[in-house]
């Protein structure tokens, strides 16, 4: 009975004041074992054909939530800072997660400098895992909602996530001036590129969702986690990114460009999304 009672006090509060926002709710759901639910941290999904994907990359805001449950502390932190390329790649002291270039991020920022581990253990967190490559390449260039505004068709490929051109991208040069308009203010100084926008922030494309071409480069589950051994942590297996970063131009946008990278990779160009 009191142990009922207390789930029962700490939704309330959690509903009316809000006080525990900063904490998981799946901690919450310990209290009622018959209503253990995976909780979704503020993702905004996007039904597709078989299954939903986020609308935008994983934000700041949403992997803080993350942290803050499970205590995790990332690889690019334990190692004193993730990489960039410059004259080759270049250990940056205090870029992760929450800094990507050194100074604290702004909640709607694409999370990056996390590994391909990091990025699933994040979904499975959230309720869902990582996109199979397939899974992320029909997102991002098969139009597959029922009834898509103008000027997307139901069943029509592009040939970028943005449609017939790669306009409106977060890219370096063949994607319009926004790209350098909309980057954050702290990548000014990078050697090559303005660095990431807020996730979201450039139009939407097929299917409705953001920065699918361009801004952070995406992990997907290649090779599939149920087709080779599960990876530990500090595992290096080759791992597939989708949709190039504001470190290149339209190429790596389109849907024949793959590129893996080892899964320990932690740089500030790879971010990632989920799906369920
Ligand atoms: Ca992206």
């Amino acid at each position: 009975m009191r142990r009922g009672f207390v789930h029962r006090w700490l939704v309330h509060e959690w509903l009316v004041h809000g006080w525990l926002r900063g904490l998981a709710l799946p901690w919450l759901a310990l209290g009622g074992a018959a209503s253990a639910q995976p909780v979704d941290p503020g993702i905004d999904w996007q039904r597709l054909d078989g299954y939903e994907i986020a609308r935008t990359e994983t934000t700041v805001g949403q992997f803080r939530r993350h942290v803050q449950a499970t205590g995790l502390r990332t690889e690019a932190e334990r190692r004193g800072g993730g990489e960039v390329y410059e004259a080759g790649w270049t250990r940056k002291p205090g870029w992760t997660w929450h800094s990507p270039y050194g100074q604290p991020a702004a909640d709607d920022e694409p999370a990056v400098h996390v590994t391909w581990h990091e990025a699933q253990a994040y979904c499975r967190w959230a309720g869902a895992r990582l996109p199979t490559d397939a899974e992320w390449a029909r997102a991002a260039y098969t139009e597959q909602r029922p009834k898509p505004p103008s000027p997307w068709q139901l069943g029509r490929s592009y040939r970028y996530p943005t449609g017939d051109s790669p306009q409106g991208a977060i890219c370096l040069g063949d994607c319009g001036p926004q790209a350098q308009r909309l980057a954050v203010p702290q990548g000014r100084g990078l050697l090559r590129g303005a660095g990431h926008a807020p996730a979201g922030r450039s139009p939407a494309g097929v299917n409705g969702l953001h920065d699918m071409g361009g801004n952070a480069w995406e992990w997907v589950d290649d090779p599939p986690s149920s087709s080779s051994t599960r990876a530990a942590a500090g595992d290096d297996t080759p791992r597939r990114t989708r949709g190039g970063s504001w470190w290149y131009g339209e190429a790596p946008m389109r849907v024949e460009h793959r590129q893996d990278k080892p899964a320990d990779t932690a740089v500030v160009y790879i971010g990632f999304r989920c799906v369920r």
